[in-house]
Parts: C-alpha cells; sequence; structure tokens
C-alpha cells in the first residue's frame, strides 16, 4: 500500500502578510481594496482570526469589511507568495520519492519507499513541518493516507497547524459532508442535498448508475470517491492548463476606450506569465460580466499558436467588441491549450507545407 502525504499552508498569502507586517492574533484580510465598504472586488484569502468573522476566499470584499471593520486588509503580492512558495516546495521535495506541487501552496509527495508504516510517515511529517516553520516562520497542515484523495481530505480535516492520518477510508468518510471531496463545490452540494444527499455516507448507499444519470461522467469520480478510491499516482499531472487574468472596474462601463486599454493590459499579464515558460497558446477564452451580473464566457480557437502580443490583444479585441452592447462590471482574458516553444518550431514548420 502506498503512503501519501498532502501538504497545504494554512491561510497563504494572509500568514505571510501576518509575518511581514507583524499581525500576529489580529484579523488580515488579503484582497481587493475595500475602499469603506465600496470596493469591488473579492477576498483572495483571510487569517484564521478574520475567519472567525466568517470572512472567506471568494467573498466580496465589500462584505468582509462589514463583517470585520477593525480587520487590515492589504493587496496581494505575488512575487513575495511565490517566493515563499519556492522555498516551501524545495523543502517538501527533498523527503520524496514522488513529489506533485498542485497549487501555489499545495504538494502531494509519495514516502513509501522511505517509510514502513503510519507511525514512521507521521514522523516525517513532523520534520517537514518543522523545516518550513524554521526556514519561513509558517503553519501548514497535513494529510496522510494511502492515496492522494484521502491524503487531501485528511490535511484539510484539523486546520491550521494539523496533522491528520485515515486509514479507515469508508467508514472514515461516511460522517463527512460530501464537500470534502474535492471537485465538490457549492453548487454540487446544493444539488446533491436535493436529491437528498446529506453524507458521504448517504452517496455511499447510491449506484454507480445513480452517479451517472445525475452528474454525467463526473458522476463516476464521485462515486470513487465517495468510498475513498483513487487510482492516480503522485507526480503524475502537475501543468498549469491555462493562465487567466481579470479585472472588475470601479464603476460599470461601457467606454469602449476604456475597456479595450483594460482588455490590452490583462492579456499584456497574461502574456508576460506565459512568457517565462516559454509557453504559447491556440485558445483564447473572453469572460464578460455585465452590470447585473450575467456572465458570458466565449472562447475562440486558432490553427496557428498565437506566438505574439500585438496578435493576442487584436484577437481579444475583436471577441469582446460584440459584447459590448450594455454597461460592463468585469472583463477577463484566459489563454488555454497550451504548445512549448520546442513545440511551436515544429508546428510552424509543419504549417509552411
Ligand atoms: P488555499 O490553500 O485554498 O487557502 P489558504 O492557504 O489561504 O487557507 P487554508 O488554511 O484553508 O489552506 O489557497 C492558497 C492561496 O491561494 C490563498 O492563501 C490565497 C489564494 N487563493 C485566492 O487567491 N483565491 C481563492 O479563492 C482561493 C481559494 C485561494
Ligand atoms: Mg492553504
Amino acid at each position: 500500500m502506498a503512503i501519501i502525504m498532502h501538504i497545504d499552508m494554512d491561510a497563504f498569502f494572509a500568514s505571510i502578510e501576518e509575518r511581514e507586517h507583524k499581525l500576529h492574533g489580529v484579523p488580515v484580510i488579503v484582497g481587493a481594496p475595500p475602499k469603506n465598504g465600496k470596493g469591488r472586488g473579492v477576498v483572495s484569502t483571510a487569517n484564521y482570526e478574520a475567519r472567525k468573522y466568517g470572512i472567506k476566499s471568494g467573498m466580496s470584499i465589500a462584505k468582509a469589511w462589514k463583517l470585520c471593520k477593525h480587520a487590515v486588509f492589504l493587496q496581494p503580492r505575488f512575487e513575495l507568495y511565490e517566493k515563499e512558495s519556492e522555498k516551501i516546495m524545495k523543502i517538501i521535495k527533498n523527503y520524496s520519492d514522488a513529489f506533485e506541487q498542485v497549487s501555489i501552496d499545495e504538494a502531494f509527495i509519495d514516502v513509501s519507499k522511505r517509510c514502513k508504516n503510519f507511525e514512521e510517515a507521521k514522523a516525517m511529517a513532523y520534520l517537514i513541518k518543522n523545516k518550513i516553520f524554521e526556514a519561513t516562520g509558517l503553519t501548514c497542515s497535513v494529510g496522510i493516507a494511502n492515496n492522494k484523495l484521502l491524503a487531501k481530505i485528511a490535511s484539510s480535516m484539523k486546520k491550521p497547524d494539523g496533522l491528520t492520518i485515515i486509514e479507515n477510508n469508508g467508514k472514515f468518510l461516511a460522517k463527512l459532508k460530501p464537500d470534502k471531496i474535492p471537485g465538490i463545490g457549492k453548487k454540487t452540494k446544493v444539488y446533491l442535498r436535493k436529491l437528498g444527499i446529506k453524507t458521504i455516507g448517504d452517496m455511499q448507499k447510491k449506484d454507480s448508475f445513480w452517479f451517472l444519470e445525475n452528474f454525467g461522467k463526473i458522476g463516476i469520480y464521485y462515486h470513487n470517491a465517495a468510498f475513498g478510491i483513487d487510482k492516480s499516482k503522485v507526480g503524475e499531472k502537475y501543468e498549469i492548463k491555462s493562465v487567466g487574468k481579470e479585472i472588475t472596474f470601479e464603476h460599470d462601463t461601457l467606454d469602449r476606450e476604456f475597456i479595450f486599454f483594460n482588455l490590452s493590459q490583462l492579456c499584456k499579464k497574461v502574456w508576460q506569465e506565459l512568457k517565462k515558460e516559454k509557453i504559447y497558446f491556440k485558445t483564447i477564452e473572453l469572460k464578460v460580466r455585465y452590470s447585473d451580473f450575467e456572465t458570458h464566457t466565449h472562447e475562440q480557437s486558432f490553427i496557428v499558436p498565437i506566438d505574439n502580443l500585438d496578435i493576442f490583444k487584436e484577437k481579444a479585441k475583436m471577441m469582446l467588441a460584440p459584447l459590448l452592447i450594455r454597461p460592463i462590471r468585469l472583463i477577463g482574458i484566459r489563454a488555454k491549450n497550451f504548445i512549448k516553444e520546442k513545440q511551436l518550431k515544429l508546428h510552424s514548420i509543419n504549417h509552411l507545407f
């Protein structure tokens, strides 16, 4: 049986800011500027002190401001977080037979070859926690189990600074709420509730046909996940699949020049991020949110990969133009369907013939 560990930093962006500004014990909210409750963006994350007031990632910053006016509100500093992330990932990697970074603040490691049993893995987890704390002053939560799915669920059980081992898969899961399963969010949870499902235990009582009928293909994943089944290997698939940026305007607007200027800035940011990795792309996804919150996403794919910022801007503009029909609250642009520089050379050659 494999022994897998999932490590997830606690309130990552907020903990870094708390450390930087010496704000221990003070509610810290990282996100868009609150502007005395008139800010229009969202909360990126909040430290555990602020979470006591009900503040969560993704909540509107205006609501967060109402819930906890005395919190310290800070805007994200991604470069700083990325630097910390690199330090942390290096430490984690050191203890692994196989390593998979999942996001800026979480990773899976396979420790089956180093640890004979969960006891040994637990001792190693404490060692990793200490090393990370020594290097950064930050805490993390660790989950240990026989597969990635369960290790991820385990790491979320006792946050912050937790360590959880899941040994008895099905029984352990039965009591939990369905949204403990990665991929089951608010909407799916509500839908499951409508179908009479309140716990993972209730999910375990349904068969695969029921899942297929109600959820399509993804239902099979839910069905397996309810029993803690996951056969994926650590290190199998860490790859960014898309890069996107968006902006919420201060005021709803239909000022074409202003909107196109912002679109062009977003394209530039996406471009810069991809350029670092020498990645080009074949699909552009455009998102528009109107003043009434109605949101449209459109994507367009191109035979020849986009390998030039001006072309990217121009294509994005052409996609946005027909949507400028009423006041807009938010625009976003996302690049997908990546192609590496090496492949690009081949692709261009093939395209000539
Ligand atoms: P998470 O690990 O989901 O959250 P967290 O580390 O802040 O808190 P937890 O202790 O529950 O793990 O995300 C890592 C970072 O990613 C988070 O610090 C900020 C960023 N983030 C966003 O910017 N927006 C989001 O909606 C989420 C969920 C995260
Ligand atoms: Mg985290």
